[in-house]
């Protein structure tokens, strides 16, 4: 009897959804006279039950498994790119992804007059399938009068596919995608500035090239650089599995920060960030780095705030770079927790760097340290000594740029902005601990905060021995 019960639940479920579907359908096809609002707020609900009946590898956003008899090869494919290409290969240009918005974000409402956006991407030997799958995702998912172009940068790819046959492929595409080719490999930078050069739209919106922005991503960015030009913006950023490609939610409870090394990390939304916004978690978090790859920016003010430092190489440091300079220089740093962008983090790089990923990254580090920091560039050089070695170039153009925008101190930054940094503000000395008697020193060796540390032999390099008294 029960089971009867429980059948005619289920019976009366499916029914209600067929019903809905007919009706969204209906409405939607008597549309065609209607103005063009009316369509603009339906599409995203049609296209959201459509979305619910797609079956195939990775719909919804679901991991790919490859069987076991293809594992050789996969792991094959796998080196390619630093990513599952065989999974990828597998799954839809335009696959369903859950809408893993909190529930306060579905109800929002934003303005009708939002400034358009070019979408610059810049890519460097991707895959087909990943690079093709974040324009469409791009295509699809954002409303076409918001939509100015996509821009895509070649940074001097070597692969056929990337070429003509992607030429005559996005022609096809309903909205405009430009390609812009680099004469010769360039790095993120400098590829980027380029991009942004040639695009018309009010606001530039930088992805990477293996990303899937979900339903709704676009809107809450574009709506909070209306609401204040001089803030950037970023999404959530999603996880997609490099194994699997499953769709993963981010989380809205962790905000960009950096250590000592000055390398990007994530870390828990503060308490007090969570009290400015009263609890409410659909509002943007007000966060002290950005991870760099996703952000939107007023394109004026992209210029005005000096876009990037050209004299950087490749990729590395920048997203730092960019982080200060606008928090220093009257801007705001936001993540909008009610945008939500997927992007395949790997775990090693699939590609070479000219001169090298260490001394790349570590001359970026020192231009960053020698523009923005002021004395709190010690703490850098003193943890990572190595690095006062290498040459940065000619840091003068950016220190001027520095002087004309009259932007505030480091310590104002850590102050007001980062107070959580592992920075100290103000301290005594800086130095090791060592016992004298057996000439070994406290070493944190290599564990997280809060965790033991130990002892090991002095080796006067500061690094894992180097401490600080604060009190
Ligand atoms: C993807 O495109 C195909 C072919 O145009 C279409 O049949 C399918 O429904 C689309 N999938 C989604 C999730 O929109
Ligand atoms: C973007 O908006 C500006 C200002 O409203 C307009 O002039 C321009 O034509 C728009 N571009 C596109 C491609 O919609
Ligand atoms: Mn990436």
């Amino acid at each position: 009897m029960r089971r009867f019960v429980y059948c005619k639940v289920v019976l009366a479920t499916s029914l209600m959804w067929v019903l809905v579907d007919v009706f969204l359908l209906l409405y939607f096809s008597e549309c065609n006279k209607c103005d063009d609002k009316k369509e603009r707020s339906l599409l995203p609900a049609l296209r959201a039950v459509i979305s619910r009946n797609q079956e195939g590898p990775g719909e919804m956003g679901k991991a790919v498994l490859i069987p076991k008899d293809d594992h050789e090869k996969m792991k094959e494919l796998f080196k390619i790119n630093q990513f599952n290409l065989m999974a990828s290969d597998l799954i839809a240009l335009n696959r369903s992804l859950p809408d893993v918005r909190l529930e306060g974000c579905k109800t929002k409402v934003y303005p009708d007059e939002l400034p358009n956006t070019s979408v610059v991407i810049v890519f460097h030997n991707e895959a087909w399938s990943t690079l093709l799958r974040t324009v469409y995702s791009v295509i699809n998912r954002s409303p076409h009068y918001l939509l100015s172009e996509v821009i895509l940068v070649d940074d001097a790819s070597e692969r056929d596919f990337l070429k003509l046959t992607l030429e005559n492929y996005v022609k096809n595409l309903e909205v405009p995608v430009k390609i812009i080719r680099m004469e010769e490999r360039s790095g993120l930078i400098r590829a980027r500035l380029r991009g942004a050069a040639a695009s018309k739209g009010q606001v530039i919106t930088f992805l990477d090239a293996h990303c899937e922005c979900t339903l709704g991503w676009l809107e809450p960015l574009l709506a909070r650089i209306k609401e204040d030009r001089k803030t950037v913006v970023c999404p959530i950023i999603d996880v997609i599995s490099d194994d699997t490609f499953e769709y993963m939610a981010g989380s809205d409870m962790t905000y960009g920060g950096f250590n000592w090394k000055l390398n990007f990390r994530w870390y828990p939304v503060p308490q007090r960030e969570m009290d400015r916004r009263k609890g409410d978690r659909t509002l943007p978090v007000r966060t002290p780095t950005m991870a760099g790859g996703l952000f939107s920016i007023d394109r004026n003010y992209f210029e005005e705030i000096g876009t990037y430092d050209a004299g950087m190489d490749i990729w590395g440091g920048e997203n730092l770079e960019m982080s200060f300079r606008i928090w220093q220089c009257g801007g705001s740093l936001e993540i909008v927790t009610c945008s939500h962008v997927g992007h395949v983090f790997r775990k090693a790089t699939p590609y070479t760097f000219p001169g090298g990923t260490g001394h790349v990254i570590n001359k970026n580090n020192r231009r960053l340290a020698e523009v923005w920091m002021d004395e709190f560039k010690d703490f850098f050089y003193i943890i990572s000594p190595g690095v006062v070695k290498v040459d940065y170039g000619d840091v003068s153009v950016r220190k001027s740029l520095r002087e004309n925008l009259k932007c505030k101190p480091f310590s104002w930054y850590l102050e007001n902005i980062y107070p959580d940094s592992q920075i100290p503000r103000r301290y005594y000395s800086l130095g090791e601990i060592r016992n004298v008697e057996t000439n070994q020193c406290l070493d944190n060796m290599g564990r997280k905060e809060n965790e033991k540390v130990g002892i090991f032999n002095c080796h006067g390099m500061g690094g894992n021995q180097q401490g600080k008294m604060t009190s």
